[in-house]
């Protein structure tokens, strides 16, 4: 099975746990899209959700397939949202913001009862870290941050390359206005430490580990769906 068909799977799996009248957080990627495909295909059977998209480009998806949105002002409190990965461990810590919707992604599933995850088998390690670690800044002091972070993360045994991400030779700007710096820390042994070391720095907005959130993973690999719960 490709990996599109995968991704399929592991959405369709969790369209399962989609219920009439649900306030729904709507995930990012390549995996969540296909969820929202298959979403839209069960509303306009009938389905009756309220969506909270987690990006532009999600909301932007929603709104072309019919599927209905709301604010996260208007419904501060989701049923479930369902979104992609990049890294998977077995603790379901995740990390995400490949896609560079990080920071919504993580209000969003912070918002709701429940999370679940869904991703091919590629997305499982056995270590957060492999996966450049996306980090949110505000563009103000944008070299004092980073300086930070470098020193944050050597203290705690970590070094590595810190990358403004860029679109089109240009910085790429987040849906909040904020860049992103792709730091290549490889394997991160203690994330809750580096996490509370990162969000202490001013100038950090937010990161893309999501510790503790996840309450359900859905991977489908190549022998089918694995469902890990937290
Ligand atoms: C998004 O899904 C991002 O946080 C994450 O980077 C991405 C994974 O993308 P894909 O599903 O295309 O592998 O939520």
């Amino acid at each position: 099975m490709d990996a599109t068909n995968r991704k399929i799977e592991a959405a369709r799996a969790a369209l399962a746990h989609v219920e009439d009248g649900m306030r729904l957080g709507i995930g990012t990627g390549s995996t969540a899209e296909e969820f929202v495909k298959l979403l839209a295909e069960k509303v306009a059977d009938g389905l009756t959700i309220t969506g909270v998209p987690t990006s532009e480009r999600t909301a932007r998806l929603c709104m072309e397939l019919g599927i209905k949105l709301s604010s996260l002002d208007e419904t501060p409190v989701l049923d479930l949202a369902i979104d992609g990965a990049d890294e998977v461990d077995p603790a379901l810590d995740l990390i995400k913001g490949g896609g560079g919707a990080l920071l919504r992604e993580k209000i969003v599933a912070s918002a709701a009862k429940r999370f679940i995850v869904i991703a091919d088998g590629s997305k499982t390690v056995d270590c957060l870290g492999a996966f450049p670690l996306p980090i949110e800044v505000n563009r103000y002091g944008l070299e004092v941050t980073r300086l930070a972070i470098l020193r944050v993360a050597q203290e705690l045994g970590l070094s590595g390359e810190l990358t403004l991400r860029s679109a089109r030779d240009e910085p790429f700007v987040t849906d909040g206005g904020h860049l992103l710096l792709d730091a290549s820390f490889g394997r991160i042994p203690d994330s809750r430490a580096l996490s509370a070391a990162l969000v202490a720095i001013p100038g950090v907005v937010e990161h893309g580990m999501f510790l503790g959130l996840t309450t359900l993973a859905i991977i489908a690999g190549d022998d089918g769906i694995e469902v890990m719960q937290s």
